[in-house]
């Protein structure tokens, strides 16, 4: 028997994925359930000399930072709502580090100390950006399902780039702790790139779009796209049960498309990102594999604008 070329069995068995992932794509798979008591671990609004750490605890807890610029760490920071906060949701804004430095640090709940698996969470500080901006504020209202402001969900947003001037690609992400009428702010114009070496050029009167996510504690969620010109104030926000569809926007420009599709399949089998704001993980269960990518086929086409 004639043995067909070995590109030819490899494009058969990638149709046969695609039949596969065809098939599934009608039926839900729902997440497995955390195996730790934190979730939603985030590092953001990463500056020369600050950093934010958010995290969600599924039942109310005290929250602070332990944090250093070695595994010995040695220095602490707790809420910025009271040091005595108490609450599922943990804001905690560290300030003190050095430029471009890395720190180490371990999340701790009440008397749970997550130091991942002994290896602590890393950051590495922003670099020196002095070149002087306009300030430039977005800022809006986020509600929870029943209608009432989301008091103290953490709202994440980060610029992209879609007009092709300025730089290209998506800024690091930013957060705001929404407050108890349902605001949240940010400062543009202090958008850094993703790898932190600068700020983020963007177009400020319109072009570039705001990706915003929030998740509360209950799992609503929300993620919407903007037009930058939109965001004095952008349109409310409604965090609703999730999954959403919207999720499997990874690249965040408010559609869901092959490059999402791509973005989970390149992700396929490899370590996942536990402080992604967006993962490939779209069901959180700690791998990507075929349920992620029948995830993002059966959002094909959803918009989120
Ligand atoms: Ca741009
Ligand atoms: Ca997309
Ligand atoms: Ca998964």
């Amino acid at each position: 028997m004639r043995h067909l070329p070995k590109r030819a069995v490899i494009l058969v068995s990638g149709l046969g994925v695609l039949w596969f992932l065809a098939a599934l794509s009608t039926s839900v798979i729902p997440a497995a359930p955390r195996a730790t008591g934190i979730s939603n671990l985030r590092v953001t609004n990463v500056r020369a000399v600050s950093f934010t750490v958010s995290w969600m605890t599924e039942v109310p807890a005290a929250g602070q930072v332990n944090w250093g610029p070695t595994g010995a760490l040695g220095n602490v920071a707790v809420d910025v709502r009271d040091p005595g906060y108490t609450g599922r949701t943990h804001y905690v804004v560290v300030t003190g580090p050095l430029p471009e430095t890395t720190y180490f640090f371990d999340v701790v709940s009440d008397s749970v100390v997550d130091d991942n698996g002994g290896q602590h969470y890393s950051v590495t500080t922003a670099a020196v950006d002095g070149r002087p901006r306009t300030p430039d504020l977005a800022y809006g209202q986020a509600f929870g399902d029943d209608g009432e402001p989301a008091i103290g969900t953490a709202l994440f947003l980060a610029l992209r780039d879609a007009d092709g001037a300025g730089n290209p690609g998506q800024s690091a992400w930013m957060s705001s702790l929404i407050d108890e009428y349902g605001y949240w702010h940010l400062s543009l114009s202090d958008s850094r790139l993703a790898d932190l070496s600068g700020l983020f050029d963007y177009t400020p009167t319109g072009g570039d779009t705001l990706c915003l996510v929030a998740e509360d504690p209950d799992g609503n969620r929300v993620h919407r796209v903007f037009d930058i010109a939109h965001r004095y104030p952008t349109d409310d926000l409604q965090l609703i049960p999730g999954p959403l569809p919207c999720d499997a926007d990874l690249i965040c420009d408010g559609i869901v498309d092959g490059s999402d599709l791509a973005a989970v399949t390149d992700a396929w089998r490899q370590p996942v990102d536990k402080l992604a704001v967006l993962s490939p993980d779209l069901n959180g269960d700690g791998v990507v594999n075929v349920v992620d990518v029948q995830r993002a086929t059966a959002s094909f086409g959803q918009t989120c604008q």
